[in-house]
């Protein structure tokens, strides 16, 4: 099975690009898990994922890459013996840092994933004020991530897309950051790299 992991700070739009991605796969007839890992008590997002008939997971009442590292190992490895699984959907909660959960996957002990892509995401409306009062968790994020995706081009002045776009390509070359709108179907190139199925 294939993981995909979709980071990014809190409400940035990891949901809003997961259910796409399900969407998606589920389109291409791929059988899809979901986890999604809140901080918090209650899922709210994970229950409306669960009306749209996706197959969730939930970790909830905290983080994946710490209190919850040995929940999303035993999820991923139960996923991997008993739900034959094409991909695997994560959403780590948005004050995870991807240097410990990489560190965490590290003791996943089920078949190996046959790819493992981390997505960054990076709000656009808030790129100075979160790299002021969460700048290392950004770098973290952006560090970590195989490719980028600013979020909310729909929404943001040029000022701010020429600003969040200056921060992703200083971790990563332009081919890998793209500016999305989750409003908008999600382009075939981004697609591609996030599902790189042949069929
Ligand atoms: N206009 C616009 N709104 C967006 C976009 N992406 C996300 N949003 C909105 O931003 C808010 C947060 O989106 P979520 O997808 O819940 O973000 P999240 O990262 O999952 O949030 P947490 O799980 O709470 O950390 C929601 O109100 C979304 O509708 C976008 O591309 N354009
Ligand atoms: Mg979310």
């Amino acid at each position: 099975m294939k993981l995909v992991i979709i980071i990014g700070f809190l409400g940035t739009g990891k949901t809003s690009l997961l259910l796409k991605l399900a969407e998606k796969a589920q389109s291409l007839n791929k059988q899809t898990a979901i986890l999604v890992n809140e901080v918090g008590e209650i899922g709210v997002d994970n229950q409306i994922m669960k009306q749209l008939g996706h197959n969730v997971w939930e970790m909830l009442g905290g983080c994946v890459c710490c209190s919850l590292a040995g929940d999303v190992i035993g999820t991923l490895e139960k996923i991997d013996r008993e739900f034959q699984s094409d991909v695997v959907l994560l959403e780590p909660s948005g004050a995870a840092d991807p240097k410990n959960l990489m560190n965490v996957l590290a003791d996943y002990q089920g078949v190996p994933f046959e790819s493992l892509t981390k997505v960054g995401l990076i709000d656009s409306l808030r790129v100075e004020m979160l790299m002021a009062v969460a700048g290392p968790l950004i770098d973290s994020t952006l560090t970590h991530a195989d490719m980028i995706l600013i979020t909310k081009a729909d929404i943001a002045s040029e000022e701010e897309l020429n600003l969040a776009r200056e921060v992703a390509l200083s971790h990563l070359s332009g081919e890998s950051v793209f500016a999305i709108n989750v409003r908008e179907e999600i382009s075939q190139e981004i697609l591609e790299r996030i599902f790189p199925w042949k069929d």
